[in-house]
């Protein structure tokens, strides 16, 4: 039954997409053709009154400080509220939880619906999540020297490294790139850039469970690409624990709510710096992907996975709140970060982390599980010791203080594999950035530097 269809981006509905669209199918290349001029005359509508309009003030804390809460960037897909998390053109995730296109017989959002989503700023009716996620299994290919790259690699190397190689080799087939050679016109950069996308997107899950399988469990046959299931499903049962394991449902979720994160965060803020080079998309997403390698972004899910066994090793049985307590603080006493705590921007526990938390709240499998019991009890304790501690602007836990145990407990044991997949989703919203930066002719994003010298200078007799 088609689903009705409904605009679902607060930013996109002022005026420009509120209208209906009839319940057709369409394809996401017809979706986008629709809304791309809409937005193109609303950005040239902008730049025409507005181009020496002020949004704020650059102060030096912004220079010496990350850039925290400095307003530089367009990014439309979605927004992240300090106390409320993330929204996705306007939907909250319960919000997406409801309205979003579930696979058949499961609960959880399909990574296709969530694409439709940032890309479009529409909820996509069922029938277009589907035609979706055909053309997705259709495309999710490896090519053979791309195969031949990940097997020739050493099982020792980092996944992630592995991963944004396999990404980069992938640009030997890129659209955006044969067609720039050949000399296109501007107008036209953004459906090449999208066919990159798709494709991308497409072949993560073939390249990220081939690096899997090579990694932890080689010798064994990778089934083929299933072309009736969603993308997460063939992810799964390419990894090796068959389409309807329980992962599959997780990781549907898991996989749609790190899909974007505003545009500041390193990666997709990587994703974007290097695009506006116009390096086409796989030499983009790779760039991304190694920031979200790092230990302060996406490598933090393995950490704090680790250290959450290091605890339960060291506490043993009957684990008590004060013994976590006692745990906390040698760890922050050694000069660690509490992993899986604080955000650049969230002042709140993360709505992702809730959203998790609430999966393993509905299976007493889970619930049962100790490292689960655990860190929901770390949960419960953590923010009072970093109250205390008076360091971090933000407490609470964040999506990577859950993410990692679930996998564990459905037999993903491999801790330095987690950062794969975040990076499998993490494609979804910065590759929307990159067709939309094309789509509105962003140009290539190059900020001031000064020196301190510079900076003392300005400032004197402020
Ligand atoms: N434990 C101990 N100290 C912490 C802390 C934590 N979890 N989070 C922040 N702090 C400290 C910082 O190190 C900093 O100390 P400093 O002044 O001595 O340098 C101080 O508190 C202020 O930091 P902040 O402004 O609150 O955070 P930030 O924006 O600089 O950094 C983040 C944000 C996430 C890197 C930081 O909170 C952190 O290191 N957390 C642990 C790692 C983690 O969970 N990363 C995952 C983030 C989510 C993601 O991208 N996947």
């Amino acid at each position: 039954m088609l689903r009705q269809t409904r605009f679902a981006s607060r930013h996109f509905s002022q005026g420009i997409l509120a209208q209906r669209r009839m319940a057709s199918t369409k394809t996401i290349r017809e979706a986008l053709e629709e809304v791309i001029p809409k937005k193109q005359a609303q950005l040239a509508a902008l730049k025409a009154r507005h181009s020496q309009s002020v949004l704020g003030d650059v102060k030096v804390e912004h220079v010496i400080g990350g850039m925290r809460g400095l307003k530089a960037m367009l990014w439309d897909a979605s927004v992240l509220d300090p106390l409320e998390g993330i929204r996705f053109h306007g939907l909250s995730i319960p919000d997406c939880q409801k309205q979003l296109t579930a696979a058949p017989g499961g609960k959880e959002i399909i990574a296709e619906s969530m694409l439709w989503l940032l890309l479009t700023g529409q909820v996509p009716t069922e029938a277009e999540t589907r035609q979706l996620s055909r053309e997705l299994a259709e495309k999710g290919d490896l090519p053979k020297h791309v195969i031949d790259l990940i097997d020739s690699l050493p099982t020792t190397l980092h996944p992630m490294t592995q991963l944004g190689m396999g990404v980069a080799a992938l640009n030997h087939d890129s659209k955006f790139a044969a067609a720039y050679e050949e000399g296109i016109k501007k107008s036209e950069y953004w459906t090449h850039t999208l066919d990159d996308c798709i494709n991308l997107i497409a072949r993560l899950p073939a390249l990220a469970a081939r690096i899997y399988r090579n990694v932890y469990k080689p010798g064994q046959e990778i089934p083929a690409i299933n072309k009736d299931i969603d993308l997460v499903g063939n992810y799964v049962n390419m990894l090796g624990f068959g389409a309807n394991h329980d992962l599959t449902e997780y990781l549907r979720l898991y996989i749609a709510i790190h899909g974007d994160h505003e545009g500041g965060n390193a990666s997709a803020h990587t994703a974007h710096l290097v695009g506006s080079t116009l390096a086409d998309p796989y030499l983009s997403y790779s760039a991304a992907l190694y920031a979200l390698a790092g230990p302060l972004h996406g490598l933090a899910n393995q950490e704090v996975l680790r250290w959450q066994l290091d605890m339960q090793k060291e506490l043993g049985n009957n684990i008590t709140h004060e013994k976590i307590k006692e745990s906390l603080w040698k760890t922050l006493k050694s000069g660690r970060v509490v992993p899986g705590y604080g955000h650049g921007v969230l002042r709140n526990p993360d709505p992702r982390f809730v959203a998790l938390q609430e999966f393993c709240l509905t299976r007493p499998d889970l619930l049962a599980d100790p490292v689960i019991q655990l860190v929901k009890q770390t949960s419960e304790v953590a923010p009072d010791v970093l109250k205390e501690h008076g360091k971090t602007k933000n407490p609470y836990p964040n999506v990577d203080a859950a993410s990692g145990c679930v996998l564990y407990h459905y037999g993903l044991t491999e801790f330095k594999y987690y950062t794969v997949i975040f990076g499998v989703s993490r494609a979804l919203g910065a590759l929307t950035q990159l067709v939309w930066a094309r789509a509105l002719g962003l140009p290539l994003e190059r900020p001031k530097s000064l020196s301190l010298e510079a900076i003392e200078k300005l400032v004197e007799g402020q």
